[in-house]
């Protein structure tokens, strides 16, 4: 006998109205042939777009992984953020309310993060950043809100402290972007850092996103006579400024912030990246299995790996294994409750865990540019 019949035609529409609401509000949109149907906001176009081609190519890796597996299926859908706030918005929306994700992955900046994940929060839509290093302003959104990226506060420190031994300097001169959540936060930690470490700031001088000629910051920032330039900036600012720096004499010792950590940096710098010092949240030397499989999937892709693709390959296998912890389940409060139970995952990073706050956990790098390349620091 059909439901119509059994019951009142009315309690039937009420019953189906309510189902169909509440697929909505769980999400997940069914990927061809069942699993979770995942959001990725990258960086495709625009300042960050050398990191998004890196992230894109880590989770098509990851993917083909897990899929390959046996047990969990993932389908991503891939949307360019542009680099923007505005851009990271629209695409969340999307993601939430047309395409009725189970998690999205991204966006790639801090600054795009800080004005879109409030609307995954809201909606109670787990986000899993596998960039944003910004120390505050990022996971502390909400409880909805993790990230597998350490952040600068938890890098910067160790590896200035790194660099100093290697390098002895006693005095710095600074220079950031005040136009970016990461490069302003990322300012804020080596300013700390270096006071931390009895490092004296002679001169700090600021620029915008935009800009292309620093010539003026780095012609007073020189003349105060630090032994150590620090910079915070995005791949492509990264570049420009110590490309010109070096054209200006600078001979000494460039510290870095994770902007740098991009071989584009090293490529559009050319030699004047040589030496440039930063701190990593991939050891590109690891033996770990995790990693030997990622860069063995890398290569198979034929891509050249770095620090941004092995974390968004991690950012993949850390949502396939919070839906392992929920039983295979793959609504968004699954994958809410499995990401909180996930600890000690084998991957590319190293031995993962989540802190209380939802920020990563496990054990930074070094790396300096040496013969065109980034080289781990021991
Ligand atoms: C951030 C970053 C960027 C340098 C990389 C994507 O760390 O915006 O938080």
């Amino acid at each position: 006998m059909s439901l119509a019949r059994r019951w009142p035609l009315p309690l039937v529409l009420l019953l189906t109205a309510v189902a169909c609401k509440e697929q909505g509000a769980q999400g997940p949109a069914a990927a061809g042939g069942g699993g979770a149907v995942i959001g990725a906001a990258l960086s495709l176009t625009g300042p960050a777009a050398s990191y998004g081609a890196q992230q894109r190519a880590g989770i098509q890796a990851a993917l083909d992984d897990v899929n390959q597996g046996g047990g969990v299926k993932l389908t991503p859908l891939i949307e360019d953020d542009a680099s923007t706030k505005e851009q990271g918005i629209t695409v969340f929306q999307k993601f939430i309310n047309r395409d009725k994700v189970s998690a999205i992955i991204g966006p790639t900046l801090s600054n795009t993060a800080s004005a879109a994940d409030p609307l995954a929060q809201q909606a109670k839509v787990p986000v899993l950043g596998i960039s944003n290093t910004a120390a505050t302003g990022i996971t502390d959104i909400g409880n909805y809100i993790w990230r597998d990226s350490l952040t600068e506060a938890q890098v910067i420190p160790g590896a200035f402290k790194k660099a100093k031994e290697k390098l002895q300097f006693n005095t710095a001169g600074v220079l950031y972007g005040n136009d970016d959540v990461f490069t302003k936060a990322g300012y804020d930690v080596m300013q700390k850092a270096l006071a931390d470490q009895g490092v004296k700031v002679v001169g700090t001088q600021t620029f915008a996103k935009p800009d292309r000629d620093y010539n003026a910051q780095l012609t007073a920032l020189i003349a105060a006579k630090p032994d150590v330039l620090v910079v915070s900036a995005l791949a492509d600012n990264a570049a420009s400024i110590v490309a010109q720096a070096r054209q200006r004499g600078w001979t000494g010792p460039i510290l870095g912030g994770n902007g740098f950590n991009s071989p584009a940096f090293i490529k559009n710098a050319g030699a004047a990246a040589e030496g440039v010092m930063v701190g990593t949240s991939w050891n590109s030397l690891s033996q770990d299995p995790a990693n030997q499989k990622f860069l063995a999937a890398m290569k198979k892709a034929g891509v050249n790996p770095d620090q941004f693709s092995a974390q968004a390959y991690t950012g993949v296998i850390i949502l396939a294994e919070a839906i392992r912890q929920s039983g295979g389940k793959t609504g968004r409060e699954d994958i809410e409750a499995g990401l909180g139970k996930l600890k000690d995952l084998e991957t590319p990073l190293g031995k993962f865990s989540f802190t209380p706050g939802r920020d990563a956990q496990h054990e930074p790098s070094v790396q300096q540019v040496k013969d065109g390349k980034f080289q781990i620091v021991q």
